[in-house]
């Protein structure tokens, strides 16, 4: 049976967006395409990960006499190149690398963007098979065009955010992102290798269901985060408590199942990491970026992740985000409890 709705595919999503900014040369638009482009390569080494084993290609070297390499390496390595190539980004900070990678040649030195990403988030779930993601924001540079990125360009608290996404790499693969007008979702047709328009205008459900946090750190929380989790979990009909808890240790992938199902994720600074474990420039602000568009919240427990003044490339912060009256009731528990 042919279908009587027309697909949109991304790159024309993206495109018929344009509008949205007068101003806009394509730039953006070129970047987005770039880093889709990337992940679906990423995506066809992850979907290939569970062979690896049996198509002996672990060890030293593979089939065609190359060194394999580790996925998140390889992941870092193509988003690097997609970046590099597309001559609209001037450098990078990942994950993956101690310093930025400032882009010096001709072309990436005009390039008015720089990237902060997270080339695979989670990847020690790989040998279990649970969805790993892809973080990323995107920044206007702060120095004039004409030479590679600096990391000022990089510095900048999430407000400034141009754009920022995930791609989760799940039961199926989706590329959710947005660009300060909303989110929007897109599903890989793996069969054309194309990201098609699946999820429009997503928003939190009003009323949170959910609550995920690593629980096996309560002795490590302070009193305002336990006293959060008791009320969690006490019984209370009119706000449909106790909560369910779900937890899979992949941002991405919790924070995806959250924002469609409703519920709020915490990773809170804890006695042994007094500022939490995830990364402000790299996982934090993008997301926040995606909870605030989508109706929600981020926090830190007091402020405003987007707000927070990035000092290095690898801050670390505490993570509250979800449902605005979940998180805000998070905040109000810390307050509380905590002084
Ligand atoms: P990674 O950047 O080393 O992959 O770690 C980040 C991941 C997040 O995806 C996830 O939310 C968190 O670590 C889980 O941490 P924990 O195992 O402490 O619960
Ligand atoms: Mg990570």
């Amino acid at each position: 049976m042919v279908s009587r709705f027309k697909i949109k595919t991304l790159t024309e999503f993206i495109i018929e967006r344009q509008y949205e900014y007068p101003h806009a040369k394509g730039a953006l638009t070129r970047l987005l395409n770039d880093i889709a482009t990337a992940a679906k390569i990423v995506n066809r080494e992850i979907n290939a990960a569970g062979l690896v084993d049996i198509l002996g290609y672990k060890g030293k070297k593979n089939i065609q006499g190359e060194a394999q390499k580790k996925l998140d390496v390889f992941a870092n390595e193509q988003f690097i190149a997609a970046l590099k190539g597309g001559a609209e980004c001037c450098a990078i900070a990942s994950e993956e690398n101690e310093k930025i990678i400032s882009f010096e040649n001709e072309f990436s030195e005009m390039g008015k963007y720089v990237i902060a990403i997270d080339p695979l988030d989670g990847s020690s779930n790989i040998e279990a098979n649970v969805s790993i993601g892809t973080i990323f924001s995107i920044y206007r540079r702060k120095t004039e065009v004409g030479e590679g990125g600096k990391v000022i360009d990089l510095l900048q608290p999430g407000v400034n955010q141009v754009a920022a996404g995930y791609v989760i790499y799940g039961s199926s693969t989706m590329l959710v992102y947005t660009t300060g007008k909303g989110v929007n979702g897109f599903t890989l047709d793996p069969s054309v290798g194309i990201f098609c328009l699946s999820h429009p205008k997503m928003m939190f459900p009003d009323k949170g269901i959910i609550y995920s946090i690593n629980e096996g750190n309560y002795i490590y929380f302070d009193e305002g985060v336990k006293q959060y989790i008791k009320y969690c979990q006490e019984d209370d009909k009119k706000t449909s408590r106790p909560y369910t808890s779900r937890y899979i240790g992949s941002l991405v992938a919790d924070f995806h199942r959250n924002l469609i199902r409703g519920g709020i994720f915490l990773y809170p600074a804890t006695s042994k990491a007094p500022s939490g474990k995830l990364r402000l420039l790299y996982e934090c602000n993008p997301v926040a970026f995606i909870a605030e568009q989508a109706g929600g919240k981020a926090s830190d427990g007091i402020t405003r992740i987007m707000e927070k003044e990035p000092e290095t490339l690898h801050q670390r912060s505490p993570l509250f985000i979800g449902p605005k009256l979940m998180v805000e009731k998070t905040e109000e528990f810390l307050k509380k409890y905590n002084n």
